[in-house]
């Protein structure tokens, strides 16, 4: 079973966007934007719909740049996310019901407060890699299995 997902961050070297998760899953980490994959439409749609409904502004070059699959142990149920990059955007990022919005610098990002797998793909974002990668989580969100590889095309 998997369920289909987006994260889109704008990189504008050397700052990176990133909101505060306000609410339901992930609530109080730094992350992208993105959510569920809703019938009918496309990822690049969902991509697109997810920045404008967190943020508020339009992302229309949308590069494709890896794809996570996320699993909690003793859960069958995959959550497969697809990551994409954004350089430009239209609009003012602006808080919204689920995210705060902060610029931070791409050599201060917040570790400690983003989802512990982060650490292990984002040198290859800010490095313009694209990569394919599976987590296994702990009910403490520990990470009990990671598999991680650079890939030539998703
Ligand atoms: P909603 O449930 O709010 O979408 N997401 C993850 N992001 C990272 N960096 N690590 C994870 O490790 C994640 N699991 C889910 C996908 C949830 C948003 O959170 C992302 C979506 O953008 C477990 O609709």
């Amino acid at each position: 079973m998997s369920k289909i997902a987006t994260l889109c961050l704008i990189y504008q070297h050397p700052k990176i966007l990133l909101g505060m998760k306000k609410r339901g899953f992930g609530v109080d980490k730094w992350n992208g934007f993105g959510g569920k994959v809703e019938m009918g439409e496309t990822i690049s749609q969902a991509v697109k719909r997810e920045f404008l409904e967190e943020a508020g502004v339009k992302v229309e070059q949308i590069e494709w740049v890896g794809i996570l699959n996320f699993q909690q142990e003793n859960d069958p149920e995959v959550l497969e996310v697809h990551l994409f990059r954004a350089n430009d955007f239209e609009g003012e990022p602006r808080e919204s019901d689920e995210m705060r919005p902060q610029w931070f610098n791409c050599d201060e990002l917040p570790f400690a407060e983003m989802w512990p797998d982060d650490i292990h793909w984002m040198p290859l974002f800010l490095e313009g890699k694209k990569f394919k990668g599976k987590f296994l989580f702990d009910a403490k969100n520990n990470i009990l299995e990671k598999e991680l590889e650079i890939v030539e095309d998703l």
